[in-house]
């Protein structure tokens, strides 16, 4: 069976996934998942409800990072993790340190940032205070010469590239501030939006974010 990425394109996670498959050059199927199902049909490939999940054919996997490493390992070609551990590891301090210190906290925004709903300054105060110390960390560990974690298009790429737009972008809306201005972002992301695989994901998440706008306006 053809591996099936299960989920939908205005996924940042999703897209993570989607873009090292493209990447690697993985052939691959897309399922139009929606995320947060109480389906146990849905529940039993993907048990919190969230995408991306993978389809393997010999059963699913859910959260990224469990995604990533499993194409790594069964799709050797175009590697995105180094061969040296200490090279690797950095790789993967990069992604957790993008995942848990900048999006994790990031994703509190959303709900007013992106769509329509309030979110107390209780919260957006927090959320700010935890920002600053993960974006000055972040800083001190990403190299962006070009990539992320140096010469080498790696996971850390995957994960930069759909991750830092929305964190920025949420920045903006909730405090009139980027505060990933200090970094390289702008430029980074420009030059790796040459690369086809980025500029198939960034098609992709356009045409489905409007999808969903569509089906939320449609509902009200
Ligand atoms: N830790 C998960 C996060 C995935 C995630 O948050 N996906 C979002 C869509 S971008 C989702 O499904 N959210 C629904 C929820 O949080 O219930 C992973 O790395 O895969």
């Amino acid at each position: 069976m053809t591996l099936k990425l299960c989920g939908f394109s205005a996924s940042n996670y999703y897209n993570q996934i989607k873009l090292q498959l493209l990447e690697k050059q993985v052939p691959f199927e897309e399922e139009n998942v929606p995320t947060g199902s109480t389906d146990p049909a849905v529940l039993d490939r993907s048990p919190m409800g969230k995408v991306p999940f993978l389809d393997t054919g010999i059963g699913c996997i859910s959260e990224s990072m469990a995604c990533a490493e499993y194409i790594e390992a069964q799709y050797p070609q175009h590697a995105l993790l180094p061969s040296d551990p200490f090279a690797a590891a950095k790789v993967r301090e990069l992604v957790v340190y993008l995942e848990l210190h900048l999006e994790l906290v990031a994703r509190e925004l959303y709900a007013e940032a992106f769509f329509g709903g309030k979110v107390s300054d209780e919260v957006k105060t927090r959320a700010h205070r935890q920002l600053t110390r993960g974006i000055a960390a972040f800083g001190r560990i990403a190299i962006f010469k070009p990539f992320v974690a140096g010469d080498q298009f790696t996971l850390a790429d995957c994960a930069a590239v759909v991750h830092l737009p929305v964190v920025s972008n949420a920045c903006k809306v909730i405090y009139g501030e980027d505060l990933l201005a200090a970094l390289p972002v702008k430029e980074y992301l420009k030059a790796v939006a040459e690369r086809p695989a980025v500029a198939r994901v960034n098609a992709d998440r356009k045409t489905d974010t409007l999808r969903m706008m569509a089906a939320m306006a449609a509902k009200k």
